[in-house]
């Protein structure tokens, strides 16, 4: 069941051109980083990363659309409230719970889970439900990792995430008329988290995460919607019986335990034949939604043999 041959991905997907100018574009900011820090102008971390084979060679989002356009609705639902309501959120210590159907069950630093491995930079879509695209230079290593440092058990079939619980720091965890039941809860089987495909970030355009894209770890699985990408995780739960989610719980009929991107099932109130690229400027219409967000030779074989239209 383990996944291990990450030796599958077609030659056109490997992309050194999208790469090296995305390593330019990075020492361009490491140079505008240094010398803003002799300015005593704070600026976030810079990682190691090596360039993987996973990546996608279409144009980059701009770093500012992709931290300004969120949706993390513990800070709030509108989309320019995670980049202006997050800055009183503390990510340092961090650590995992992973715990559940595995051998070495514990609570796990950060830096225990993340330092082991070196660091990638995966260049993945981001296909959200709601209908809009992006394109993100994500950091970090496959999911596989982190679940092998604890050990899943044989019995173990599902995989369980949650996120963090801070009212104090999480304005859209307070107050009258919240949007959703907390903790924000997702799910994978266990086959779709050891894929290699499947990304635990820590980091993105080359830098630690941004508190509004779910800082300081959050998971990318780029066939599903962007729902499934669960940010701020601090458990990890290997499981026997298919985990509840979120947006499953808060509206069955409309979203699934799968959420695979599907241009042929549509959300009962839109279409998903078609997205729109954000931050893509003038002339960037819409786009046709690829099956399986275009990660369909990869990730196809998981779902054989299952209707994807009742396993939405
Ligand atoms: N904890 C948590 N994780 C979340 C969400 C959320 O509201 N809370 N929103 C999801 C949705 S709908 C999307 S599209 C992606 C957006 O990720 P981004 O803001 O980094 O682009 O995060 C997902 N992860
Ligand atoms: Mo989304």
């Amino acid at each position: 069941m383990l996944i291990r041959n990450a030796g599958q991905i077609r030659s056109s997907e490997i992309t050194p051109k999208s790469v090296y100018l995305n390593r330019r574009h990075f020492m361009a900011g490491s140079v505008a980083a240094l010398s803003m820090g002799s300015a005593g102008v704070a600026s976030a971390a810079k990682l190691d990363l090596v360039p993987s084979a996973f990546s996608t060679d279409e144009a980059l989002t701009p770093k500012e659309a992709a931290t300004t356009y969120n949706n993390f609705y513990e800070f709030g639902t509108r989309k320019e409230d995670p980049a202006n309501r997050s800055s009183e959120f503390t990510t340092t210590p961090w650590s995992v719970k992973i715990d559940g159907l595995v051998d070495r069950p514990a609570d796990y630093a950060l830096e225990d889970l993340m330092s082991p491995h070196q660091l990638e930079e995966r260049i993945y879509r981001l296909r959200c439900v709601e209908g809009w695209s992006m394109v993100i230079p994500w950091a970090g290593v496959s999911l596989s990792k982190i679940l092998e440092l604890a050990g899943p058990q044989s019995g173990a079939k599902y995989v369980a995430f949650e996120t963090v619980v801070r009212p104090d720091e999480m304005p859209g965890q307070r107050g009258f008329g919240q949007a959703l039941d907390w903790p924000y809860v997702e799910g994978l089987r266990l086959d779709e988290a050891m894929h290699p495909l499947t990304l635990m970030a820590n980091g993105m355009y080359g830098e630690e995460l941004p508190n509004q894209n779910g800082a300081p770890l959050r998971l990318v699985v780029p066939w599903k919607y962007g729902f499934k990408s669960i940010k701020s995780i601090v458990r990890i739960t290997l499981t026997e019986k298919e985990p509840p989610t979120t947006w499953n719980i808060a509206n069955p009929r409309e979203y699934g335990f799968y959420s695979n991107v599907n241009p042929q099932v549509d959300h009962p109130r839109w279409s998903q034949a078609t997205e729109r690229p954000i931050g893509g400027g003038l002339g960037a219409g819409r786009k046709d939604t690829l099956m399986f967000n275009g990660y369909a030779d990869e990730v196809a074989s998981l779902y054989a043999g299952m209707d994807l239209k009742v396993n939405y």
